[in-house]
């Protein structure tokens, strides 16, 4: 049984709705989910004239290889209705993996660890509640190391009333 790590993003439509249909989907699809964060607000990062995001870190059990997960994701997206546009930009729902396993891939589909998540707060406060001593396979430094390091200055929310 292979551990990945995900996480959820949306800031299109009823954000709260969206993140918990990608739960449910996630479940069905790929496998259980066995430990999630709280869900935070946050700053858009990268192209900032769009809404505020919610995101959300989970933990999931899963069968699926790295690509037949990253195909069940972006499925999932596609159920969802999400349409691809601007890079960066307004979405109804992206699922990420950020780890699989210990496993470093570099191919043209998919990369693991996602190349950008220690450079982005809103990846690594949601990750840093659930799994704050697994250690980046690449950077050799667990989730808390990598948070109080990074540089990312956008606002990260923890939403208090939902947890
Ligand atoms: N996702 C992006 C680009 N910018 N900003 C926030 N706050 N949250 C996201 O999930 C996000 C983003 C591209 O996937
Ligand atoms: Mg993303
Ligand atoms: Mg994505």
């Amino acid at each position: 049984m292979n551990e990945a790590f995900l996480l959820t993003g949306g800031n299109l439509g009823n954000r709260m709705d969206n993140l918990q249909k990608a739960i449910n989907l996630i479940k069905q699809h790929c496998g259980p989910i066995v430990l999630q964060s709280c869900i935070y607000e946050t700053a858009p990062w990268g192209f900032t004239d769009q809404p505020a995001f919610l995101n959300q870190a989970l933990k999931i059990t899963t069968d699926l290889s790295p690509k037949a997960l990253l195909k069940a994701l972006l499925n999932i997206e596609s159920i969802l209705g999400r349409k691809r546009a601007i890079k960066l930009g307004p979405r109804i729902i992206d699922i990420d993996i950020l780890m699989y396993n210990d496993l470093i891939l570099n191919s043209n589909t998919l990369i693991i660890p996602h190349p950008a998540m220690a450079k982005r707060k809103f990846v690594l406060m949601p990750l840093a509640e659930i799994a704050s001593q697994k250690v980046h396979p690449v950077f050799k430094k667990n989730i808390q190391q990598l948070l109080d390091q990074c540089e990312d200055e956008l606002s990260v929310y923890k939403i208090p009333e939902l947890n």
